[in-house]
């Protein structure tokens, strides 16, 4: 069932057009070359902190900020590039790291429990899933949209499903996204359980796909969801690093980043793209230069 194509829709770069893939490319790319030098400073012993890293899910955290702008963010520990796209300042992201009170949380977060009014993220401190139910909480007593993150193994959760069937019952303004990269730490899907997310969602009455990570189908997804909230998505995804550090366990099973990037220098982006990657990796370099230099 994994699978890079999961709820493939032909033509969907085209349709979206030239701009929003440009403006995707270059929230993605700079979560990437951030991450990058954050898996830098990460070998270089500069945290006292486990670091999450989202290499592999950039164009997941980019998408969401394109289409679900005004949104409360409820993200879970692999967060950094939901954080950067959704509008957070980079530097207070790398003195979050560093534990400096000039960071996003005052430096008592790091880098699993962003919280960042600045950026609308809220939620998380580190109990898996806990984010959802406070989700809920915050779209009720608000009803303000919200958006919420957690992963497959989060989802199983107890907490989730109150939560879920309260959203369905109350119709209340959230996106539920599961960034589904089949991994619990090191342990699948296939041996926790039977049952899919996405199915229960649905059989609670709410909208619900089970798709790839695919930023335009999730795009697509999101413009049609959002008519009628709330909304479930399962998101297959891969993280190409470990669970928290920067080692490798395995070759990715898809390179989500590769893939898009080639879909859009084939609606002829090549060279706009570089001169996007050039402004962004220079950005990257500056924040972190200080650090880094020996
Ligand atoms: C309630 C709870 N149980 C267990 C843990 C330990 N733990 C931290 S992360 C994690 C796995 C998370 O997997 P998933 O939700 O799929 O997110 P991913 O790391 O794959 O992005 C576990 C078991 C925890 N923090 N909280
Ligand atoms: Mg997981």
């Amino acid at each position: 069932m994994r699978s890079a194509t999961l709820g493939h829709i032909p033509n969907l770069p085209e349709k979206f057009g030239e701009e929003f893939a440009l403006e995707l490319f270059k929230r993605a790319n700079f979560n990437r070359h951030f991450e990058y030098k954050v898996k830098e400073a990460a070998e270089k012993k500069l945290f006292t902190i486990p670091i999450y890293l989202s290499i592999g899910t950039e164009f997941n955290a980019a998408v969401f900020s394109m289409m679900l702008q005004g949104y409360k963010i409820f993200g879970q520990h692999r967060c950094h590039s939901i954080y950067l796209s959704f509008g957070g300042k980079p530097e207070a992201l790398r003195d979050e790291l560093l534990g400096l009170e000039t960071g996003c949380s005052r430096g008592m977060s790091g880098s699993n429990a962003i919280q960042a009014p600045e950026a609308n993220m809220f939620g998380h401190s580190g109990l898996m899933g806990e984010q959802v139910p406070i989700a809920c909480g915050a779209a009720f007593a608000s009803r303000e949209p919200c958006l919420t993150i957690c992963g497959d193994a989060s989802v199983e959760e107890d907490y989730i499903y109150p939560s879920l069937g309260w959203a369905a019952t109350e119709k209340l303004p959230m996106i539920f996204v599961c960034e589904d990269n089949d991994l619990s730490i090191l342990t699948k899907v296939s041996v926790r359980r039977n049952w899919s997310p996405a199915n229960v969602a649905a059989s609670m009455g709410i909208p619900a796909v089970d798709i790839a990570d695919d930023p335009w189908v999730i795009a697509y997804h999101l413009e049609t969801m959002k008519e009628n909230l709330p909304g479930f998505l399962n998101i297959r995804s891969v993280r190409h690093l470990w669970h928290a550090g920067t080692g490798v366990d395995d070759v990715p099973e898809w390179d989500r980043y590769q893939l898009t990037t080639a879909a859009m220098e084939k609606l002829g982006l090549k060279s706009k793209m570089s001169v996007i990657e050039d402004e962004n990796k220079e950005r990257a370099h500056a924040i972190w230069a200080d650090c880094l230099e020996d």
